[in-house]
């Protein structure tokens, strides 16, 4: 199995934890945005990572590459097959992909993926915006709904978790942490889900690329 893309991205760092707490055996093909890599392509029509390939079957986006996944590895289960659990993962997947990446996005982007990677000036207003404004509320939400067991759905690790805190790992990287004082259920949830082995050694190789590069979060 190869998975294409670069582990910065949230959605990418979602399908390799996810892959890695499946005992699944991948390589991940490293690659940039819209990268024109045939093989990557062929895989991902729009040009958007993560792409996915096993054997002669090709299929990007995160959500359905881990779908495949649970189909072909039930055990353990990540997707839950009672319906409300079931529902209620997709839910927190969906939440991920469309309320926390795209705010991670504006600071990510603007601070990071533009003055390092696009060699251009990013929109730090919007960064900030984003910071000060967007990501408190979604924070707000989410600190009241952290149950106590650590886990999202069925008290136990399932792809909620896995989504969820993946876009933190970027709100790190930006220098946009959890004020613990005022999350302190998400500030510990994040931490305990981020230290997984399946997850915590792309946030190092990732926070080990910025150390060399000597970027510092632009704000
Ligand atoms: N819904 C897709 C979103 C994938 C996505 O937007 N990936 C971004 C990187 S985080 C990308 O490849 N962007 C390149 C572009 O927009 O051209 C998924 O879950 O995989």
């Amino acid at each position: 199995m190869i998975v294409y893309g670069s582990s910065m991205s949230p959605y990418v760092r979602k399908v390799l934890a996810f892959a890695a707490e499946k005992g699944l055996d991948f390589e991940l093909k490293s690659l940039g945005l819209q990268a024109d890599d045939p093989d990557f392509r062929a895989a991902s029509p729009f040009g958007l990572m993560p792409a996915f390939r096993d054997g002669d079957f090709r299929l990007s986006d995160s959500t359905a590459i881990v779908t495949y996944m649970e189909a072909i590895k039930p055990d353990p289960a990540l997707i839950p097959a009672e319906p409300r659990a079931r529902a209620m993962t997709i839910w927190w997947d969906e939440i991920a992909d469309t309320k926390f990446v795209p705010c991670m996005a504006k600071m990510f982007f603007n601070r990071i993926v533009c003055p390092l990677f696009l060699k251009q000036e990013g929109d730090l207003a919007e960064a900030d915006r984003a910071e000060r404004e967007d990501l408190p509320k979604l924070l707000d939400f989410l600190e009241p709904r952290v149950p106590e067991s650590g886990y999202l759905v069925e008290d136990r690790l399932t792809l909620a978790d896995i989504a969820i805190v993946q876009p933190f790992a970027n709100f790190g990287h930006v220098g946009a942490g959890v004020d613990a004082a005022r999350h302190p259920r998400v500030a510990a949830y994040v931490a305990e889900i981020q230290a997984r082995p399946s997850i915590a050694p792309w946030i190092e190789r990732e926070r080990a690329f910025f150390a060399k590069v000597g970027y510092e979060p632009n704000r």
